[in-house]
């Protein structure tokens, strides 16, 4: 194990003085002047590490020591309260509004290209898969970072039990759709629901990891619960949250920020410090939970698990 620092969780306070941090102080603090119920509720939103759920005694799992990070565990609070979650608005402030997200029961499709299509449910479907603990780093587009211990399995474990035929190009991640809970998603403009994909190729390298916990419990519904993506040599949108539809097919899918704007959101997504946005620089990022701005690396430092994936690739606008 190549951390040597102290845990995320056991980060000094004074660790914590960006915006930020001075933000979700502030909104903490607030919270506990108004009195003991609105308090609880807040800071149980804020950790929101829940573990009443049916799975919650598979935490935590084993950590797998393959993926090493070069800078200290982010301290849980920043990565579950400053969140991109736009189906519940479209701050940062996201936590008390995904409160409204049933996660159990919890059914998940799997179809398309596939000999084994099926429905099953998310505990059911916890319980086929290997769980394992990665230490990953998690790189937005909107050149802010953080580093965390997900739980989950890789990919490639669903897409086995798939069984995927070999017209299958691309997996199609789909999240939840409903309005009733998802006040966004009302908004009809906006092509809802969420929808990501990854080739074939990429969904089963070792990387890209089903997420289901984080910090050693279940995951929070601000994080995407009770299933997300982690594709961390991507940026961010990449991951998308509470999936309820993997679908194999043989058409690269348009994904929500492709179909929104596609110059600046692609399908591949690549991160890469020399490409920078239309917009802003990609050359470094802000760590979450420090004052601190780091340079960002190719493939977010990820290059030796997947730059090879690219290779007949030069002519895709592979970093966009
Ligand atoms: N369904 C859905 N998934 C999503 C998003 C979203 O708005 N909706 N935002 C994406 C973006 S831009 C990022 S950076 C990450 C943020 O994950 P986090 O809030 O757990 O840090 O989720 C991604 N997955
Ligand atoms: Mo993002």
């Amino acid at each position: 194990m190549l951390i040597r620092h102290k845990k995320g969780w056991e980060l000094p306070e004074s660790a914590a003085t960006d915006e930020t941090v001075f933000h979700d102080r502030r909104r903490l603090i607030q919270g506990l002047a108004a009195g003991p119920i609105l308090a609880s509720g807040l800071l149980r939103a804020g950790t929101a590490l829940a573990d009443d759920y049916p799975s919650a005694s598979l935490y935590p799992a084993k950590r797998n020591p393959r993926y090493t990070l070069d800078r200290p565990l982010t301290d849980a609070k920043y990565p579950t309260t400053y969140n991109n979650f736009y189906e519940f608005g479209t701050d940062k402030d996201i936590v008390k509004a995904a409160q409204a997200l049933p996660v159990r029961p919890w059914t998940i499709k799997i179809d398309g290209m596939v000999d084994k299509p099926m429905t099953i449910g998310i505990d059911d479907l916890l319980k086929k898969m290997p769980l394992e603990e990665r230490l990953y780093r998690h790189r937005c587009v909107e050149a802010w970072s953080f580093t965390v211990p997900w739980t989950g399995f890789p990919l490639a474990a669903l897409v086995d039990m798939a069984k995927p035929q070999s017209s299958a190009k691309y997996v199609k991640m789909v999240t939840f759709m409903d309005p009733k809970v998802a006040p966004e998603q009302n908004k009809f403009f906006y092509p809802w629901p969420y929808t990501e994909g990854l080739t074939m190729a990429e969904a089963t390298n070792d990387l890209a990891f089903m997420v289901t916990g984080m910090y050693g419990k279940p995951l929070p519904k601000q994080d995407g619960a009770p299933l997300r993506l982690a594709t961390p040599w991507k940026y961010g949108f990449k991951s998308v949250k509470s999936i309820t539809h993997f679908e194999f097919t043989d058409k690269r899918p348009v994904s929500y920020w492709e179909s929104l704007q596609s110059s600046e959101y692609g399908f591949w997504a690549n991160v890469n410090p020399e490409v920078p946005h239309p917009r802003w620089s990609q050359a470094t990022e802000r760590v979450l939970g420090t004052d601190q701005r780091v340079p960002t690396l190719l493939y977010n430092g990820y290059g030796e698990f997947v730059a090879s994936l690219y290779d007949g690739l030069k002519g895709e606008k592979l970093f966009m």
